[in-house]
């Protein structure tokens, strides 16, 4: 096998752009030669996790069944990209228990919650304020921020880096390894 798996998972705020990072990750690992695959949060929940709602036991049980189906695909040799909210710290160190030392590349989406609000590119938050979305995160549903997380992707000035940027800061830390 040419290709070790692993499992990249991406958390942060609603908008604060896990999913384009998962996006551009993949593009830029296709163009590499290197098999992945997406898990995203919002589209598994249109599937295998239609069952779950946002109650903190049922994130808790989507990023436990997300993590699982992660390390299947990490197994057979899959760089598996998780792109999911998972608030809680406990939800999100319980996934890197269960997989092999290393396998487990925790990628920090650290954007402040002003820049996701303003993005709102659903108009969740706008509903959130308004009390038409109860429990979300960020507005009034906890989020608990990585305290060692392998990467951390930030603003740099006031400004957010590219897509691209990011991802190759990710490709970085993979090829380091
Ligand atoms: C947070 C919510 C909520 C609530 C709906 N809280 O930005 P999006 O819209 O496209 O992605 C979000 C998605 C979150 O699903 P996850 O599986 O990633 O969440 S978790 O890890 O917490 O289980 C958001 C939308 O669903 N959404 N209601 N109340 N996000």
């Amino acid at each position: 096998l040419q290709q070790k798996g692993c499992v990249i998972w991406i958390t942060g705020l609603s908008g604060s752009g896990k999913s384009t990072l998962a996006c551009a990750l993949t593009r830029a690992l296709h163009s590499q030669g290197k098999l992945t695959y997406v898990l995203d949060g919002d589209n598994v929940r249109h599937g295998l996790n239609r069952d779950l709602t946002f109650k903190p036991e049922d994130r808790a049980e989507n990023i436990r069944r997300i993590g699982e189906v992660a390390k299947l695909f990490s197994d057979a040799g899959i760089i598996c990209i998780a792109s999911v909210i998972s608030p809680y710290r406990r939800d999100r160190d319980a996934i890197r228990s269960i997989l092999p030392d290393g396998d487990f590349i925790e990628v920090f989406m650290d954007m402040p919650l002003r820049v996701c609000e303003a993005r709102d590119p659903k108009g969740l938050y706008k509903l959130a304020r308004a009390g038409k979305i109860k429990g979300f995160t960020g507005v009034d549903d906890p989020y608990e921020p990585p305290l060692n997380s392998e990467i951390v992707l930030e603003y740099e000035g006031d400004v957010c880096p590219s897509p691209e940027v990011m991802a190759d800061k990710v490709i970085c830390y993979l090829d380091a390894k």
